[in-house]
Formats: structure tokens, C-alpha cells, sequence
């Protein structure tokens, strides 16, 4: 299956590690917990890829806190992007929380998921900040989207402010399913999706649901958007790979499912293209589910600088 090459099932690493107090505690202690799926930490081209790992109880809710103050180098105390992965299938995880918010006053990329109950086995949950000595602005914006209802929403980069990522915050509970958060062109003259962020959610529930949608905009870089696409298919998993430049780094990423319902993120990943460095510098994978019933397109958006 394609989905093995980005997510693989990994063995099953501390069931127990299932509280947000405990997993950032976890992230100090140990920044780079690597094991989860080899993913590398280190510092090349003035950015610091950081990675936190855990497992959940079947059934159950992870938490995952990585804190760009907590790398090797404190320099690199400010955030450009993030995301996570898992080794969950088809239809087995939720992305409730995948954005740059910041805890205990420091720039941080925080996750969580839910996993579904019927599911067996642990699900393990790996997180990534993207660092920077640079601090960004941060945009954020609260959302309600009704039963039964898709809402689209942005958040703005202030102008001269590139957007590098971007993210949303969900409550746990409730049905819903994000089919996009990727950055996005307003109509301004030049033409890259450099204005801002924009996320979709379909909400499946019979309720309203409360969430924040959230931009990284630099202050710093001049970022270059790179997007790839693949097809979907009706039922099934999706993803693919969109590289940076040769010599480009990752600064963050998104993706977009293209239908407005039955597509639902399940990984946004940073990606090593086996180069010189071993670090995921080079690439952005997005994965999702789809029961659209209808083939469809996945586009995979490479910020980088
Ligand atoms: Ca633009
Ligand atoms: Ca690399």
C-alpha cells in the first residue's frame, strides 16, 4: 500500500504516555526521541528539525508537545512549521489538534489524535517543529462550523509577511473531518499562495463545533512554494511527496484534500530526500483518507527557503 512508504507501521512504543503534562515532559527530557521512525534531528541551513514520538492505548487520545526551545542549539527558539505522522490505517485516527501554538510562553508545534475505538492495536504519534532563530508572527482565528455543515476559513499574513505553515485546533468529541490546511494566493498581483492559511472542516456531528485556525508567517525568509498532486481514489488512502529545491530547506507544508467532504487529513510530514544530510529537510508528505465515493486529488504544498 502507498500509505506503508510514508507512514509505516512501526512496533508500538509506551502505551501510557497519554497525558499532555506527561508528553511535554517527555519532550524536554528527551528532545529527539528518533526510534519512532528514524526520523533525524539537527541543524542545517540555519533551520533546527526537532521530532518528538509516543504511542496511545487503542481507543484512546495522544498528546505530543515538541518545543523549538527545548533543541540541542538554543538558538533556534522560534518556530517556521510542524506537523506529525502515524502509522494508523485507513480510517483508524482522528487529527483533532496539528498547529503552531505556543506553551508555557515558548514556540511549539502541538498535536493531538484520537483514535478510534474499535481499533486494536496502539497508534503511535510522531511530532516535528521546524526552528528558527527568526521569530514569526503568528496569526490565529476562531471558527464555527454547524452540524452538518463544510466551512473553508483563512488567516491572513500580515502584507511582506510569507506564510510558512499553518494549522488547526479542533475539541475532542466532536465529528468532524479537516480535508484541507494548506497556505493559499488572495488576490493580490503576485501569484504564489504566500497570503495566508486555510483550512477546511466538514463537520459530521449534530452539534456546533468550536476550533482556531492558525498562520506562521515570517518575518525572515523569502519562501518558494512548490505543490505536487496525486488521485485519490473513492475509498482508500492517498498520499505523496512534494521536494524542495535541491538546495532548499523545508520550512513547513500543507495539503488539500479536493473534496469538500469525505476527505480527512491523517499525516502531514517533513521529509528527508536521502541527501548529504540525513535530516528532513527536503520534502513535505501529506496523507488522507477518502470516502468521498468519488475519485478525487490530493495536492501537497513544499514550503521552503
Ligand atoms: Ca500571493
Ligand atoms: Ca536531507
Amino acid at each position: 500500500m502507498m500509505g506503508q512508504l510514508i507512514w509505516p507501521r512501526a512496533a508500538a512504543i509506551g502505551a501510557g504516555l497519554s497525558t499532555l503534562a506527561l508528553a511535554a515532559t517527555l519532550v524536554m527530557m528527551h528532545p529527539a526521541p528518533a526510534a519512532a521512525r528514524g526520523f533525524n534531528t539537527g541543524s542545517t541551513g540555519g533551520l533546527y528539525y526537532s521530532e518528538s514520538g509516543g504511542g496511545t492505548d487503542p481507543g484512546g487520545s495522544y498528546s505530543a508537545v515538541v518545543a523549538c526551545s527545548e533543541v540541542a542549539n538554543s538558538k533556534f527558539i522560534h518556530l517556521t512549521g510542524g506537523g506529525m505522522a502515524t502509522n494508523a490505517e485507513f480510517g483508524e485516527i482522528t487529527i483533532v489538534e496539528n498547529w503552531p501554538g505556543a506553551t508555557l510562553d515558548v514556540d511549539a508545534w502541538q498535536n493531538r489524535v484520537t483514535v478510534e475505538p474499535v481499533v486494536e492495536q496502539d497508534v503511535s504519534l510522531d511530532s516535528f517543529a521546524i526552528c528558527t532563530n527568526e521569530q514569526p508572527n503568528v496569526r490565529s482565528k476562531g471558527f464555527s462550523v454547524n452540524a452538518g455543515e463544510v466551512l473553508s476559513t483563512e488567516v491572513d499574513c500580515p502584507a511582506g509577511k510569507p506564510v510558512t505553515s499553518g494549522g488547526w485546533k479542533l475539541p475532542d468529541g466532536s465529528i468532524y473531518e479537516t480535508s484541507s490546511s494548506r497556505p493559499f494566493d488572495d488576490a493580490d498581483a503576485g501569484k504564489s499562495p504566500d497570503d495566508g492559511w486555510r483550512i477546511r472542516v466538514e463537520n459530521r456531528g449534530g452539534a456546533p463545533v468550536n476550533g482556531t485556525a492558525w498562520a506562521v508567517c515570517t518575518n525572515e525568509f523569502n519562501p518558494k512554494y512548490h505543490r505536487g498532486t496525486v488521485p485519490i481514489p473513492g475509498t482508500g488512502q492517498a498520499d505523496r511527496v512534494t521536494r524542495c529545491g535541491d538546495k532548499e530547506n523545508l520550512l513547513g507544508g500543507g495539503l488539500r484534500g479536493s473534496s469538500a467532504t469525505g476527505h480527512e487529513i491523517v499525516g502531514t510530514l517533513a521529509v528527508d530526500r536521502g541527501d548529504a544530510n540525513d535530516l528532513p529537510d527536503d520534502g513535505f508528505a501529506g496523507g488522507v483518507d477518502s470516502v468521498s465515493l468519488q475519485d478525487g486529488k490530493l495536492a501537497v504544498y513544499a514550503i521552503c527557503k
